[in-house]
């Protein structure tokens, strides 16, 4: 059986016994943990910084060698779960107190052959060396490095403004119809392919950050700004003749997430990132990256537990009062951030759930929904009266992206979710007027094809709901996707082979992400290989559900998420 791995940032394949491809087991207050969330979690951070550590005189010696070379490893392998500060996230804690508590033995067992609870089996899955393995359980005894801050100043000195905005074009200078171009991560080029979506032709092929993340629009739909995990920020000017990078600024070590101000008054005007390293977020000019304001996420938790890198998860532009939305991850607390006056800040902070990751407003754009996704449930903010609505129990680890919205046949208005680690997709009704009774409440589980999912995705112009399983182990479901008819949900899914009809040689050929063009009437998927396979995209018609284009092209290195900018810019899923 296959299962992706994330090696330095890049997918590979690796053959893994049954035994283990989906072991979920349990412990006392932690959720169960399949493999497919644990490679996902344990991506690769990018944090090449110089450190600040000491040496603990209780823990075992290591040479200055020894000791970098476990720092690499362990922010390859494991910060993702345990964190940067190793004070836990959805791992456990592994500080000195901990770990010199426990010796070396114990915790070269742990580390060789893992846990039920979910700690991956690193010695004997060939992962790690018995030598690495020894190696790691002597660092993790160590005072955990702290990486450099990341102040307005060090921002400022990696701004760059290519093109100034009095140089840039007034009016938009090319032929493309914008609205239905897409913006495609190439994952480990560090690169975006914009795709023009009537043509399927690349426009071109734009230089962003490493392991490119997410891309996000503009309210005008003119800016495109693409995040790096390696927290590099692009902008983009779709108006030029050949659409190419404006600005550029690093906003810290390491991030995920971008969002621009939606509210009336304020399109275009501010820009705002989140990274995870440092815990932080700063509000910067739309048309030019310029930082003005950073504020730190450190603080307690919902349990009021310090915490001290609750790292910046998704973000969304709020369209009732110039706010952006804010999910701290660890600290499960939602952020109200009204930017009307940048110098004297309010903050609104809401107390969700732990572990907040991905989300996306329902149909009206009042509510937005976001996966607390190792809490097993999606809270809901309701950004008119800047309040929780509810807080949802729903399957094992949610994943939506940014969700699907679509009208339930018998529950009207709905959002939905698909998870991670099983194969429920869980419907929650979004009309607390004319459905008062389901609203915020999940009024039906579908059974999709597997666990492993990561996105779900519809359009108001379309009849089907379509589940992405990249991360299953089979790799029959992996290289597939589930369709659902929205108006007879309960007669199942259907499945089409879409890296089949991609017609590629050797490769993992995840399927993944679902996107809509503007219109509605056709579904882009990626087919997803390691960055030495050929990948691909696959356009499939909406209505007859049957093969339209397959976009293939060498610059097309390891395509995952897929934007369309039309559908980005009005918050369309
Ligand atoms: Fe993502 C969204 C974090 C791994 C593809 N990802 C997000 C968001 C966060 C996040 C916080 C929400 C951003 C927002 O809305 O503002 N992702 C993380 C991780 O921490 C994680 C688990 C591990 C890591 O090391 O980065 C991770 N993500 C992945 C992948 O491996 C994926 C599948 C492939 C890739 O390109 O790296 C991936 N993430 C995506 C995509 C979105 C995303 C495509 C946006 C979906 C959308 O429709 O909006």
């Amino acid at each position: 059986m296959i299962v992706a791995k994330w090696i330095t940032g890049t997918l590979v394949a690796a053959a893994l016994p049954l035994s283990v491809g989906y072991a979920v087991a349990e412990e006392a207050g932690q959720h169960p943990v399949t493999k497919a969330e644990l490679q996902y979690q344990a991506g690769a951070s990018p944090i090449a910084a110089p450190m600040y550590s000491d040496t603990n005189p209780k823990a075992p010696p290591m040479s200055q060698a020894e000791f970098e070379a476990a720092r690499e490893i362990y922010f390859q392998r494991c910060a993702g779960c345990h964190g940067v500060l190793r004070k836990g996230a959805t791992g456990k804690a592994l500080t000195p107190d901990k770990t010199i508590a426990s010796g070396t033995e114990y915790l070269k067992v742990f580390i060789k052959y893992g846990s039920p609870a979910g700690m991956p089996n690193w010695g004997t899955s060939g992962d790690l060396t018995d030598a690495q393995v020894d190696l790691m359980a002597r660092y993790i005894q160590q005072t955990p490095p702290t990486p450099p801050e990341f102040s307005l100043k060090d921002m400022e000195a990696t701004w760059k403004e290519i093109i100034p905005v009095a140089k840039r074009p007034t009016k938009k200078m090319n032929n493309f119809n914008i609205a239905n171009v897409f913006s495609v991560t190439l994952r480990d080029s560090g690169e975006v392919a914009l795709i023009d979506g009537d043509s399927k032709k690349i426009i071109n092929i734009v230089k962003t950050g490493y392991a490119v993340h997410i891309s996000r629009m503009s309210a005008s739909g003119r800016y495109l700004y693409v995040i790096g995990r390696d927290a590099r920020l692009n902008l983009i000017d779709l108006w030029m003749e050949k659409p190419d990078n404006v600005a550029e600024l690093k906003i810290g070590l390491e991030a995920r997430s971008v969002e621009t101000s939606k509210f009336k008054g304020f399109e275009d005007k501010y820009a705002v990132a989140g990274s995870y390293w440092p815990p932080q977020f700063v509000i910067m000019d739309g048309d030019t990256l310029k930082p003005r304001k950073i504020v730190s996420t450190r603080g307690m938790t919902v349990d009021n537990e310090y915490h001290p890198e609750p790292r910046v998860a998704s973000i969304v532009a709020s369209h009732f009062h110039p706010e952006f939305v804010i999910n701290a991850k660890e600290s499960g607390k939602i952020m109200m951030v009204n930017y009307a006056d940048i110098n004297n800040l309010k903050i609104t902070t809401l107390d969700a759930a732990k572990f907040l990751h991905d989300g996306g407003m329902d149909s009206t754009g009042r509510y937005f929904l976001v996966a607390a996704n190792a809490s097993n449930k999606i809270a809901v903010v309701d950004t008119k009266e800047d309040k929780m609505a509810a807080l949802i129990d729903v399957g094992k680890v949610p994943h939506p992206g940014r969700g699907a919205n679509f009208t339930h046949p018998k529950f009207g208005p709905v959002w939905a979710t698909s998870d991670l680690g099983d194969e429920g997709i869980s419907v929650i009704g979004t009309d607390p007027i004319k459905h008062k009774d389901q609203a915020w409440k999940v009024v039906a589980t579908l059974k999709g094809q597997g666990g492993g999912s990561l996105f779900i995705k519809t359009h108001p112009n379309s009849k089907n709901l379509w589940v992405d399983t990249p991360l299953n182990p089979d790799a029959n479901i992996s290289q597939s996707v589930a369709v659902f008819d929205i108006a007879n949900l309960d007669k199942g899914f259907a499945t089409l082979p879409i890296a089949a009809w991609a017609g590629l040689g050797e490769g993992a050929k995840r399927i993944v992400q679902p996107e809509y063009n503007k219109a509605g009437d056709e579904v882009w998927f990626s087919v997803w290989s390691a960055k030495d396979k050929e990948s691909a995209i696959v356009v499939v018609d909406d209505k007859t559900r049957k093969l339209k284009a397959v976009i293939k092209d060498k610059r097309l290195i390891t395509p995952t998420g897929k934007f369309n900018v039309n559908n980005t810019q009005h918050d369309i899923y």
